[in-house]
C-alpha cells in the first residue's frame, strides 16, 4: 500500500510517529516544530505544518524571532530533557539557513540533538538562480547549506523523494543515540519539498528508538577498579554525561561508599547538591580552591561524561600530580579515550553501578576523607562572605547571584551561557536539583540565554513541573540577540530574567587587562579621536525590554533586587529585572590558569610582561602522555 504525499508532508507525517524509549519510558521525541518561513520553506513545509494542525497529533508549529535563536530554543529543550526529546526546526533558504549554523555547532558541540530542516535551493536548477542563492561556478552542486556539513553529525540533501526514507532513518539513529548525537542537518530543496510521491505505508507506522544503557567491558572494568583501588587521592569529574543519563543516584552512592569526591564541570553541574558530603564543587580554570586543589594532587582522576573541555583541565595544568592516571567512563570512545585513560566505554549510570561493585571495600584513607570535608566547608565560607558582601554605590555581580540563589527554590533553573557570569556561577551557584543550573559553557554562545531559557521553560511545562527559570543575562549577551522575549511573551512561556548592565564586555576586559592589553575595544563608549574611550552610551536596556512586551522592573540595590525577583515570581508574565554593577569587583579568584596565548613580540610594556607571565605557565602544561596499563602491559 502506498500513500500520496509531498516530501514535505511524508517529513512531518514521519516526524509525528517518532517516539523514544528509555528505562520503560516511552514518549513522542518531536515537541513540535519551530521556524521561520520564506520562499524556500514557506509552500513545502509550511503547508505540511498547517495540514498538520487540522490532525489529531499533528506536529506543533512554534514561530520564532531568530533562527540562530530558534535552534537555541530547540537546544535548551532537549538539554532538559536529558536529551530524550527536542524540536526540529525550519528555515528558508540563504540568510534563514545560515542562521541556524551556529545554532548547529552549539548543538553538535554540547552533545544535545536537534533536528535542523534548512531550505534549498532548487534541485532541478531550471532558473537558477534563485533569490539569495550562492553560486559556486566550480560546482554547481554546492550551496550555503553544505557550511552545515562540518557543525552536523549527519547531514544530507534530500534531492529526489526516493532518498527521504533512508535519510531520515540516519538523522533518527544519529538524533537518539547517546554517543553520536548532535546537529542533524536535512537539506531540502524548495521545489523538491513540495513535488508528490508515492510513499510506502510503514514508512508512517509508529517507530520506538530504544536508547539503551551499555556495560563496560569486563576486562576493562577490573583494569579500571585495580587502578581505582590503588589510588590514595582520588577524584572524580563529573560531566553532562551524568546529568543526561540520570546518574546522580549512582554516583551519589559511589561516592558515599568509596569517600572519593566528586568535582563537577559545568554541564556536569548538580549532579550532586552542592551541599552533599563528598562534592567539592566546580573543578578547572573556573573552579573552587577545594576542587582545584584535590585536582592538583590527585593520582587517580575518574572522568564520567566528560569531554575535558580546557576550562576543566584548566588547560591542562590542574591535573598536576607526578605519575596521575585517568579512567573516563564515557558512552563515546572518542571522550573514554581522552588524556590517555584507562577507557570504560558505557553508559554512565552502569558504568558507576559497576565500578561500585568492582571496587568492592575500597575506601579512601579518613585522612583524606576528613580533608576534603573540611576544604569544601572552608569554601562554602567564601561562598556565603561573597553573598553577602555590600559593595556600594554599585552592588557585585557575585551579589546579584547570591540573591538570585537563595530567592530561587531547589527545582528553579538558572540559565546562562556567556560573559563573566558563567566563571562565576560555576564557582558560587549552590545548585539543589540535577537540572537546576544550565549554563551552556560548550560552545558558550552569546545570545543563548534567552533563547535557550526560554526552550528550558517549555520543556518543564511539558513535563508538568512548577519551576521558574533565572535567565542571567549581560548587556553584551542581551544586545546580540533578545529578540526571543518577543517569543516568550508570543507563547506565553514565563521568564525571568535578570539583565546584569555593565556596560559592555568586562569578562574580555578582565581577560584583556591579565594579558597586557589595557582592556582594548571592550567597553561600549563614544568614539573620541584616541579610540572609544569617551562617555559611557545612553542606552537604556530597561526600555528596550519593555518595548518588546516583557515586564521590567529596573532596580539599583540589592534590597530592590530581592523584591523584584518577589514580585517576578508572583507574576504570571515574562519579567526582566535590569540592574547595574559594579564590573571591577571580581567573584573570588580561582587558582587555576587558562591558556590564551600572548603576543611573542610588542611594543606594549604591558603587552610583554604579560608574555614573560605566559611563557612560566605554559611550562607547567601537561601533555599527559604516558600510555595506559593496558598498552604498557602489551609492549
Ligand atoms: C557569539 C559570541 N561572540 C563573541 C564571544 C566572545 N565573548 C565572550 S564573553 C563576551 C562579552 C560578553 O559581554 P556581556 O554579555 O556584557 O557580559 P560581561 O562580559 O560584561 O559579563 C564576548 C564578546 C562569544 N562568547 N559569543
Ligand atoms: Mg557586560
Amino acid at each position: 500500500m502506498t500513500v500520496q504525499l509531498t516530501v514535505a508532508q511524508a517529513l512531518v507525517r514521519f516526524l509525528e510517529q517518532q517516539h523514544v524509549e528509555r528505562d520503560g519510558d516511552r514518549h513522542r521525541f518531536f515537541a513540535g516544530c519551530f521556524g521561520i518561513f520564506g520562499h524556500g520553506n514557506v509552500a513545502g513545509i509550511g503547508e505540511a505544518l498547517l495540514e498538520a494542525t487540522e490532525r489529531d497529533g499533528g506536529l506543533a508549529y512554534h514561530q520564532a524571532r531568530n533562527e540562530q535563536a530558534m535552534v537555541h530554543t530547540a537546544v535548551g529543550y532537549a538539554r532538559m530533557k536529558d536529551r530524550l526529546q527536542t524540536f526540529a526546526c525550519t528555515s528558508s533558504i540563504g540568510p534563514g539557513a545560515t542562521n541556524m549554523v551556529t545554532g548547529a555547532a552549539l548543538a553538535t558541540i554540547n552533545r544535545i540533538p536537534v533536528l535542523l530542516l534548512p531550505g534549498d535551493v532548487f534541485a532541478t536548477r531550471v532558473a537558477n538562480p534563485v533569490l539569495q542563492e550562492l553560486e559556486y561556478e566550480a560546482s554547481l552542486d554546492v550551496s550555503v547549506n553544505d557550511a552545515f556539513r562540518p557543525v552536523s553529525r549527519y547531514w544530507d540533501r534530500i534531492n529526489r523523494a526516493e532518498q527521504l526514507p533512508s535519510a531520515l532513518l540516519a538523522a533518527m539513529r544519529v538524533l537518539t543515540d547517546p554517543a553520536e548525537t548532535g546537529a542533524v542537518t536535512l537539506a531540502l530543496p524548495q521545489d523538491v519539498q513540495a513535488e508528490a510521491y508515492d510513499w510506502p505505508e510503514e514508512l508512517f507506522a509508529p517507530r520506538t528508538w530504544r536508547i539503551g544503557r551499555p556495560v563496560p567491558e569486563p576486562a576493562a572494568l577490573s583494569r579500571a577498579a585495580e587502578l581505582i583501588r590503588s589510588a590514595r587521592r582520588p577524584l572524580i569529574v563529573s560531566g553532562g554525561g551524568v546529568v543526561y543519563s540520570d546518574a546522580s543516584q549512582a554516583l551519589d552512592h559511589f561516592a558515599s561508599a568509596t569517600g572519593i569526591p566528586v568535582a563537577e564541570t559545568q554541564a556536569g553541574k548538580g549532579s550532586l547538591p552542592y551541599d552533599h558530603p563528598h562534592a567539592v564543587g566546580a573543578i578547572g580554570a573556573t573552579g573552587t580552591t577545594v576542587a582545584d586543589q584535590l585536582a592538583e594532587q590527585a593520582d587517580v582522576v575518574i572522568g564520567v561524561g566528560t569531554r575535558y573541555s580546557d576550562f576543566t583541565t584548566a588547560s591542562r595544568t590542574v591535573f598536576a600530580a607526578d605519575g596521575v592516571r585517568f579512567v573516563n567512563l564515557n558512552i563515546a570512545a572518542f571522550d573514554a579515550y581522552k588524556l590517555s585513560a584507562l577507557p570504560l566505554v558505557a553508559d554512565a549510570r552502569e558504568g558507576l553501578r559497576a565500578l561500585e561493585s568492582a571496587v568492592g571495600d575500597y575506601t579512601v584513607d579518613p585522612a583524606y576523607r576528613d580533608e576534603t570535608a573540611r576544604l569544601a566547608r572552608e569554601w562554602d565560607g567564601i561562598v556565603q562572605e561573597t553573598y553577602d558582601r555590600r559593595y556600594e554605590p554599585l552592588p557585585s555581580q557575585a551579589e546579584v547571584i547570591g540573591v538570585v540563589n537563595t530567592s530561587s527554590r531547589p527545582q528553579d533553573v538558572v540559565v546562562c551561557a556567556a560573559g563573566s557570569m558563567p566563571g562565576d556561577l560555576h564557582k558560587l551557584w549552590r545548585t539543589r536539583d540535577r537540572k537546576g543550573y544550565h549554563v551552556e559553557y560548550g560552545y558558550s554562545c552569546m545570545g543563548y540565554e534567552i533563547a535557550g531559557g526560554l526552550g528550558v521553560k517549555l520543556a518543564a511545562l511539558d513535563s508538568g513541573e512548577d519551576r521558574e527559570i533565572y535567565v542571567l543575562v549581560g548587556d553584551g549577551s542581551y544586545l546580540m540577540m533578545s529578540s526571543e522575549l518577543v517569543t516568550a511573551v508570543a507563547e506565553g512561556v514565563k521568564l525571568i530574567v535578570v539583565l546584569v548592565q555593565n556596560h559592555g564586555f568586562q569578562s574580555i576586559g578582565a581577560l584583556s587587562e591579565s594579558l597586557g592589553s589595557q582592556r582594548f575595544g571592550t567597553a561600549y563608549r563614544y568614539r573620541t579621536e584616541s579610540g572609544f574611550d569617551g562617555d559611557r552610551l545612553p542606552v537604556d536596556l530597561a526600555a528596550n525590554a519593555a518595548s518588546l512586551g516583557a515586564d521590567v522592573i529596573a532596580v539599583g540595590t540589592i534590597g530592590e533586587l530581592s523584591d523584584a525577583l518577589d514580585k517576578a515570581r508572583a507574576s504570571s508574565r515574562t519579567t526582566v529585572i535590569h540592574i547595574e554593577t559594579d564590573p571591577m569587583v571580581p567573584a573570588p579568584d580561582s587558582p587555576a590558569w587558562w591558556d590564551v596565548p600572548v603576543a611573542e613580540v610588542a611594543t606594549v610594556d604591558s603587552t610583554r610582561e604579560a608574555r614573560a607571565e605566559y611563557d612560566k605557565h605554559k611550562q607547567r602544561q601537561r601533555h599527559h602522555l604516558e600510555p595506559s596499563a593496558r598498552e604498557r602491559d602489551e609492549t
